[in-house]
């Protein structure tokens, strides 16, 4: 009551304000499959009186009864302020709703909701259908005047929701039940617990959970189960499984001790091994043991969720997928994550793999999960998966991001996209989840993800477009201009901190490193105004104030749990500003440079000239042999003797890369570079980039050692043979650089 009043107060100056009938209408979300709108029904600090209440799902009825003002009509006194609205709920065969039975849609977790001055009908087709009315209806009463509608809703894909299954840090407890929570309300159903670094899922699969642990599962089933989510246990037994009845048995043991917490709906992963516990027979034979041995034992048990081995095509090969598909009981649910690990999923790529396990694949979409690019966080749109699939998958999960209040920007879209395939809208959704997420600072929040959104290169080869629109660098004004706006967005957030802390406790050190690049960005543009002005003494005091910055930026990690294996270093607009600040300061420094000499202590010295080289280790000169600037896949070799009829064969372009400092090696006569495996590559999927294809240079007694770095780790080059390999964790002073010119 008191929650809706300010509200109201709020609407009526507005009104009068504006001196407008405003609509307010609210955009249900997720976006339900038909829905009218009508004029005003009434205002929503009506009193409301409930019948049906007694017959009606529990858990629907309990979240209508917290949330709004219930004028029952056995104890109050007459209403002091209207003639109260009468709220009729139940699901299909209940007589609260008989007269409704023709409305309700004949599908699963369907409900029809319906608003008019003097009455609310919510009808589900089933507890699930009473439930999602509910959470239709409350964001519907979240405004001032609640609209007449009336409403037809029901999922485009039955089983939609979340597999905890990333690397990293768990979720807390404290996160999950807020999951749940956020679960329930936008109508997604499914949870699979699967974090890989729980050991008791994997490492430790054979033991059951120490008593402390069961506490916990068991009041996290109840939280799933009073927001209609299904909370499934996926052990992963993979890693030394032995393909013997004791195995079986122990599987089905652990299964046992999680059935008897509660648990209803079980998965069984095999992701990421190899060796025995990969082998395509013996996994549908334990499949079909445990459904044999457990699941239709007990009467209340979900058919089986299992991950392969081979999830996903560029993975598939041999027969292992149409032996799943052949020999696994067809009830059994089998998980898929695409073309590759991390892909958006294609109508014919459903094809594909339903032929091949005949059955519908249960997508494991791999995103916003980040484990493999940790320094980013994904905050952008969630977009590119086919809008006509629902009918070709038995479920759709997304695998998201360690943080876990960070990952509902996605997941918000993944519940409307799961629940209204057909009518999608990638970036509508996002922006709803702005507000639904950040109410009380949506704009800044909306900038800060705006500039978290690219992954970077990564080996699973994921893009996405559109970081950082509002970065505009023609003039001085406009540089200006986009750095406030970064410095802007991340006071906001972290002063706004109070009404989210959840969220600013996860992302606080990427806000706080865009809030240093905003800084610096800051300090480049005095930078060139000292510089145009001929300033040396101030430019110099602003370059040594933003490399000041850049060292605090640098320090920031995202997190230091014990035990964790993510320690991020943050990146801002990793495509975009990031890389666009450090060349242009290496650009105006070496300008600077060829006009002034006050103050040239204070930049980096840079300790092998741009130029072109041999490299030789042991007097032998590494040679392109192959020379032909589109091959990708071979290597360049070491060769006794200067090669005079292709010099340039053997002559490489090392320069230093102004994005992040390292050198890049180029042969001279195809420009093709040499990878972080001693390979070279040039295709359309592995481009050069700077994160990967740039190494570090040291020098001891005449002889240089070339370190890998970045996002391809951090091996030595060696000579092995007559090639380059790399990886080698000792440094390596084996290489000679010759200058030729
Ligand atoms: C893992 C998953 C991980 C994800 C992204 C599956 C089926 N398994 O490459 O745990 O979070 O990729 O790194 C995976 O995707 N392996």
């Amino acid at each position: 009551m008191k929650k809706y009043s300010t509200l109201f107060i709020a609407a009526a100056l507005a009104t009068v304000l504006t001196s407008q009938t405003w609509a307010q209408t609210v955009t249900v979300s997720p976006l339900p499959q038909e829905i009218t709108w009508g004029e005003k029904a009434f205002d929503n600090n009506q009193p409301i009186t409930v019948k049906g209440d007694r017959t009606a799902d529990a858990d629907a009825v309990a979240i209508l009864k917290k949330a709004i003002n219930i004028y029952d009509t056995k104890k109050s006194a007459k209403p002091q302020k209207a003639t109260p609205v009468s709220l009729v709920i139940g699901e299909a065969g209940d007589a609260a709703v008989s007269r409704f039975a023709k409305k309700i849609p004949a599908r699963k977790e369907g409900y029809y909701l319906k608003i008019t001055p003097h009455e609310i009908i919510i009808a589900g087709r089933d507890a699930s259908g009473t439930f999602y009315g509910v959470q239709t209806l409350l964001q519907i009463m979240s405004q001032p005047q609640v609209m007449q509608c009336e409403i037809s809703d029901y999922p485009s894909v039955g089983c939609r929701g979340v597999i905890e299954g990333f690397y990293g840090n768990p979720w807390s407890h404290a996160d999950r039940l807020r999951q749940l929570e956020f679960y329930g309300k936008n109508k997604m159903n499914i949870y699979v617990y699967g974090p890989k670094d729980d050991p008791w899922h994997r490492d430790r699969w054979r033991e059951p959970y120490p008593e402390t642990h069961n506490g916990k599962i068991r009041e996290l089933v109840e939280a799933a189960h009073r927001n209609k989510v299904q909370f499934v246990w996926a052990i992963h037994p993979g890693v030394d499984i032995k393909w013997i009845k004791e195995d079986s048995v122990n599987v089905v043991k652990k299964l046992e001790s999680m059935y008897d917490l509660g648990v209803r709906t079980f998965a069984v992963f095999f992701d990421d091994i190899w060796g025995e516990g990969a082998k395509g027979d013996k996994q549908a034979g334990l499949l079909n043991y445990i459904t044999d041995n457990f699941v239709r034992k007990h009467k209340d048990v979900e058919p089986l969720i299992m991950c392969p081995t081979q999830y996903n095509k560029g993975w598939s090969h041999g027969d292992y997928l149409s032996t799943l598909g052949t020999m696994m009981y067809p009830e059994v649910r089998i998980m898929w994550t695409g073309n590759s690990v991390v892909d958006m999923i294609g109508e014919n790529d459903m094809q594909w793999i339903n032929g091949q396990i005949r059955r519908k694949a249960f997508i494991w979409l791999n995103y916003p999960v980040n484990d493999y690019c940790q320094s980013r966080l994904l905050m952008g749109k969630t977009y590119g998966n086919d809008l006509n699939i629902h009918d070709m998958v038995s479920g759709f999960c997304s695998n998201p991001m360690e943080y876990a209040e960070a990952s509902k920007v996605s997941l918000y879209s993944i519940a409307d996209y799961t629940w209204n395939m057909p009518k999608y809208d990638s970036v509508s959704s996002w922006e709803r989840a702005m507000t639904a997420l950040m109410p009380t600072c949506t704009d800044a929040f909306q900038a800060f993800c705006e500039n978290n959104v690219d992954l970077g290169t990564t080996g699973h080869g994921l893009r996405r477009e559109d970081e950082s629109p509002n970065f505009t660098a023609a003039n001085i004004d406009d540089m200006a201009d986009s750095f406030e706006y970064l410095v802007w967005a991340a006071n906001n957030v972290l002063a706004d901190s109070i009404n989210h802390p959840e969220m600013l406790n996860e992302i606080a050190p990427w806000v706080n490193s865009m809030r240093l690049l905003g800084h610096r960005g800051q300090q480049y543009v005095s930078m060139l105004c000292a510089l145009h002005a001929g300033d040396s003494v101030a430019f110099i005091g602003h370059y040594r104030a933003q490399a000041e910055l850049e060292r605090r930026q640098k320090a920031i990690v995202s997190r230091n749990y014990p035990g964790s294996i993510v320690k991020a270093k943050p990146v801002v607009s990793g495509d975009v500003i990031t890389p666009w600040l450090t060349e242009h300061i290496a650009q105006t420094v070496k300008e600077y440079k060829q006009k002034h000499s006050y103050g040239l202590e204070y930049f980096p010295v840079q300790i092998l000239e741009d130029g072109e080289y041999f490299i030789k280790v042991n007097g032998e000169y590494l040679t392109d042999t192959q020379a032909n600037a589109d091959r990708t896949g071979d290597w360049p070799v070491f060769r006794k003797d200067r090669d005079v009829i292709n010099p340039q064969r053997q002559q490489w372009v090392i320069e230093q890369d102004s994005k992040n400092g390292r050198y890049r090696i180029t042969n001279k006569q195809d420009g093709r570079y040499i990878n972080e495996l001693g390979n070279f590559w040039r295709s359309k999927n592995n481009p050069y980039s700077p994160d990967w294809n740039t190494y570090n240079l040291a020098r001891k007694d005449g002889k240089w050692s070339i370190q890998n770095d970045g996002n391809a780790g951090h091996g030595f080059w060696m000579r092995e043979g007559d090639r380059i390999t790399s990886g080698s964790k000792q440094q390596q002073f084996v290489f000679e650089f010759e200058k030729i010119k």
